[in-house]
């Protein structure tokens, strides 16, 4: 619909794109060591959730095995996963996430 005399052929792709990217959903899983504090910690650095949110997550977790953290394309998801890992690691917690295929 845009007016040929408006389209600039150097911004143009060849086609259009069809598809949204895949994305995929972070569960963060219940383990017996890791502090509630810590898993709290996380959630609020590296998931950006309020406190509220971030606890009532860090509970769902401890009562039912895991929960979802967010939704992300596949390289941001990747690095959540690596940035939970780091950070539990070097605190000496087992705390860690999995990610799996959302859309
Ligand atoms: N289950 C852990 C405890 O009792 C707390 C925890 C919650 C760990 C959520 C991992 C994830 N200290």
């Amino acid at each position: 619909t845009t007016p040929d005399s408006v389209r600039n052929p150097e911004t143009e792709t060849a086609e259009p794109q069809l598809q949204p990217p895949p994305m995929f959903r972070i569960l963060m899983l219940n383990d017996d060591f890791t502090p509630m504090d810590f898993v709290v910690d996380v959630l609020i650095r590296f998931f950006h959730k309020s406190e509220a949110t971030a606890n009532q997550l860090m509970l769902q977790i401890h009562l039912e095995g895991r929960a979802m953290c967010g939704i992300y394309p596949r390289d941001i998801a990747e690095t959540k996963l690596q940035q939970v890992e780091a950070a539990s690691r070097t605190s000496g917690h087992p705390l860690r996430c999995i990610m799996e295929k959302d859309t």
